[in-house]
């Protein structure tokens, strides 16, 4: 039961927080209190969820929320749930999208991208990372123990084993195999579906009323040896404003970075969007930036304050997993925008 369900949607709502409701609310015990922001130098008052919940992209999501629930559903932070949740599928070798076992570059090297972000607008990310299997642990390293917000390449590396980090070789036999195959044709068209992807984005909230979110991957299949993609550069892969909501992107990085794309979802729940119209109006700014949108498959998921969530893609084919008191393994099939 979400009891704010106006949220910030309609303005005229905002008189609604009242004293007594607020009272009302602090009744209730721990599940809901009053939260301030400020839109347009206006302070607006909503009242927010503290029951936990979870959401992560396409089928892999399963078994990462299965992970992050361990810590959410016994009054675990947000943050701790999705740096777990998602490493999950980093440590998964049958998973060819993200940490180990992901498909590698055209040079058949495996490079990773991560990035975290908390209730307290701290982030952390690593770029073009080789041969550690769990970077979205070395991004929150680079958040926690840095004053910086990104580490790329070989950098990261040697910051990821003077942290502890073991060094690895990432490129399983399955993905060399296919790898190779593809090199005969060599032809750089990736198709980004249920079947074939490349990242896992994370969205959580807490009983504490916190968000997090963190989002890894092993990037575009076949990429030239460099690229970087939308995942690890926060407000385009993930965003996190603890004050309205959280939002990730997964599909082609390129587009996603374009737009500037989670940042700009969680911005338009703070303008009074629900969570799946800030994914689809973002999804129509990709389109509206594009001559041709062929190949050009992008999804976003968000999740608000108030534990409202929806995501929205390009084409068909995306889909995200939920995870709350009343919903243990769900898998939900977004709509999408051209079919
Ligand atoms: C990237 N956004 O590197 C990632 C890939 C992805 O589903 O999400 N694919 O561009």
């Amino acid at each position: 039961m979400i009891i704010f369900s106006t949220f910030i949607t309609h303005y005229q709502h905002r008189h609604m927080t009242t004293r007594r409701n607020f009272i009302k609310f602090s009744a209730l015990g721990s599940l809901f209190s009053a939260h301030s922001f400020s839109l347009f130098g206006q302070k607006k008052t909503i009242e927010l969820s503290k029951k936990p919940i979870v959401i992560s992209t396409w089928n892999h999501g399963i078994m990462a929320n299965k992970k992050a629930w361990e810590t959410l559903s016994v009054g675990g932070k947000a943050l701790d749930a999705v740096e777990k949740g998602v490493m999950e599928v980093e440590n998964d070798p049958t998973g060819m999208s993200v940490g180990i076992g992901g498909r590698p570059d055209r040079e058949g090297r495996v490079t990773l991208d991560a990035c975290i972000m908390d209730e307290k607008s701290r982030c952390g990310a690593v770029a073009f990372l080789q041969d550690i299997k769990n970077p979205v642990a070395v991004a929150r390293k680079v958040m926690e123990e840095t004053p910086h917000v990104m580490l790329t390449g070989q950098g990261a590396k040697q910051f990821a084993l003077e942290k502890g980090f073991k060094e690895e070789n990432l490129l399983t036999p399955a993905s060399e195999k296919e790898w190779r195959e593809w090199l005969k044709a060599s032809k750089y068209k990736p198709v980004i579906n249920v079947e074939n992807h490349d990242t896992i984005g994370m969205l959580a909230l807490d009983s504490n009323g916190d968000l997090s979110g963190s989002c890894t991957t092993s990037g575009a299949a076949y990429k030239l040896h460099g690229r970087v993609g939308d995942s690890p550069i926060i407000g385009a892969g993930l965003f996190v404003d603890n004050e309205i909501g959280a939002a990730c992107a997964t599909g082609l990085g390129e587009a996603v970075i374009r737009v500037a794309g989670s940042h700009l979802v969680v911005e338009l729940m703070r303008q009074g969007h629900n969570p799946e119209e800030a994914c689809k109006l973002a999804v129509e700014r990709i389109i509206s930036k594009h001559e041709n949108m062929e190949g050009v498959q992008v999804g976003f998921l968000a999740l608000r304050k108030d534990g409202k969530y929806g995501g929205y893609s390009v084409f068909k084919g995306f889909n995200y997993a939920l995870t709350n008191e009343d919903n243990k393994e769900v898998m939900i099939d977004v709509k999408y925008k051209i079919s």
